[in-house]
């Protein structure tokens, strides 16, 4: 059985990466980490311990207390947070994965880090972005993940470390919000709609960008970890995609539960900026030609998902 070691495992995907690798490989096989602990079910269902990823000795120390196979690297600044402190970010974004990289190489564990399409910049093609194409990224976070993704392929090449990594879209999920990114308007708007029927949208009508459901997300880590190394021709980092789409159309589909659901617009340059910056839509032939990659969620179904769930909780 695999012995999993998560960092950030309190933030957005972390939180709920830790209870599904849970569910699958056993509560006492998967080590989650974060900066703090908190109440969540994440921090409180199994083993738990405070590491700060930019620690490498505290990192090495907990992998090796438990002798993890798996290192599973989810602690990082989003894109606008990233680009608000870019110096922090390159410390944290980077200092914390070379940590990460040098845990798994120690301890000759299996790697996995996300990367973004925020990889992407203004001078890749825009439309059905390709698997390999121009990476020149505007942002320090998409600095930090082109840079990440080199790092992991250097690893895998100069010292053999299985590294994997999926380039995530914004992803959407009603549990653990997310934070300082350029995709969270599409997680804010479900929350409006149910508190109160409308949303102003710091991204503005037209804009397109790549999102998935989190569930897809999850599936997405799990099947690429458990992938035949054999049949990968690339590593780091798959496209990965389930739908694309802009403010109007995810209010359309909102009106379809929440008749006379408004939305307005107040662009913030900074995030509107990144995003004019990113893919349209990306392709991911690779990732499903390589390890079988598939969504199970589009627009209509995540919109009537969320707004059941957010019904529940809020
Ligand atoms: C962000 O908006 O920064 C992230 C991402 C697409 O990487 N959600």
């Amino acid at each position: 059985m695999k012995k999993i070691m998560i960092t950030g495992a309190l933030g957005q995907i972390g939180s709920e990466l830790t209870l599904k690798l849970r569910d699958i490989y056993g509560t006492d096989n998967v080590i989650a980490t974060d900066i703090r602990k908190n109440e969540s079910e994440a921090a409180g269902s199994g083993p738990f311990e405070v590491v700060d990823v930019t620690d490498a000795k505290s990192m090495l120390d907990t992998a090796k207390k438990y002798n993890a196979d798996t290192v599973i690297h989810m602690a990082a600044l989003l894109s606008a947070t990233a680009e608000a402190n870019p110096v922090f970010a390159w410390n944290l974004n980077m200092g914390g994965l070379m940590n990460a990289l040098e845990t798994a190489r120690e301890c000759k564990a299996q790697f996995f880090t996300p990367s973004s399409i925020g990889a992407f910049g203004p001078s890749t093609p825009k439309d059905n972005t390709p698997q390999d194409t121009i990476h020149r990224p505007t942002t320090m976070y998409g600095v930090n993940k082109v840079a990440g993704e080199l790092l992991s392929d250097y690893y895998n090449h100069k010292f053999g470390v299985d590294t994997r990594g999926l380039r995530f879209p914004g992803l959407i999920s009603y549990v653990t919000p997310p934070g300082g990114g350029t995709t969270d308007y599409a997680v804010e708007i479900y929350y409006e709609a149910i508190k109160n029927g409308r949303y102003t949208s710091y991204i503005d009508k037209g804009t397109y960008m790549d999102m998935m459901y989190m569930p897809d997300a999850l599936n997405a880590i799990v099947d690429l970890m458990e992938a035949d190394a054999d049949k990968l021709i690339h590593r780091n980092s798959f496209n990965v995609t389930a739908m694309s789409f802009e403010p109007e159309q995810i209010a359309a589909e909102i009106r379809k539960h929440i008749p006379g659901f408004e939305i307005s617009y107040d662009v913030d340059p900074v995030r509107q900026s990144i995003a004019d910056s990113w893919p349209n839509s990306i392709d991911a032939t690779a990732a499903k030609e390589e390890w079988g990659f598939k969504a199970d969620f589009d627009l209509a179904k995540m919109t009537a998902d969320m707004l059941d769930k957010l019904r529940t909780k809020l």
